[in-house]
C-alpha cells in the first residue's frame, strides 16, 4: 500500500495534440501532492474531573489562555465534549497520550480521544 504522505501522479486527458487513437500518447502526467490526514482532538465530559484541572490541561498541553481554556471547559461540561485542537497525527497522538497520562497521574477519570477530520 502507497504512503497516504506520498506524492501521487494522475493523468491529464485534455491539452495534448493527439489523434492518432493510441491512449498512451494522450496521457500527460503532472504531481498531485495530497495534505496530509488531519485528525481532531476531543476532550469528554465526566462527573469527577475538577473543572480547574480540565482548565489547567487546556492551557498546559494545547496552548490556550486562561478564559479561553475556561470557555472550551464549560463548552465540555454542557455538551458533553469539544474539540480542543486538529493536528497531525503524531502530534494529535502525543496530545492524547499527555492529557491521559497527566489525567491518571492525578487520578481524574478524564477522557482525550482523536478522530480523523
Ligand atoms: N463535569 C466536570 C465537573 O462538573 C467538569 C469537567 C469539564 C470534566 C470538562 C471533564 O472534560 C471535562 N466537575
Amino acid at each position: 500500500m502507497q504512503s497516504e504522505h506520498m506524492a501521487e501522479f494522475d493523468v491529464k486527458m485534455s491539452g495534448n495534440e493527439d489523434d492518432s487513437g493510441d491512449p498512451s500518447i494522450a496521457l500527460k502526467t503532472r504531481p498531485k501532492t495530497k495534505r496530509p490526514p488531519m485528525y481532531k482532538v476531543m476532550l469528554l465530559n465526566d462527573d469527577y474531573t475538577p473543572m480547574e484541572f480540565v482548565v489547567h490541561v487546556l492551557e498546559r498541553f494545547f496552548g490556550m489562555s486562561h478564559s479561553q481554556a475556561f470557555e472550551i471547559m464549560l463548552t465540555v461540561h454542557k455538551k458533553g465534549l469539544a474539540v480542543v485542537g486538529v493536528f497531525s497525527h503524531e502530534i494529535a497522538e502525543t496530545k492524547v497520550t499527555q492529557v491521559m497520562d497527566f489525567a491518571r497521574r492525578h487520578q481524574h477519570p478524564l477522557q482525550c480521544t482523536m478522530e480523523k477530520e
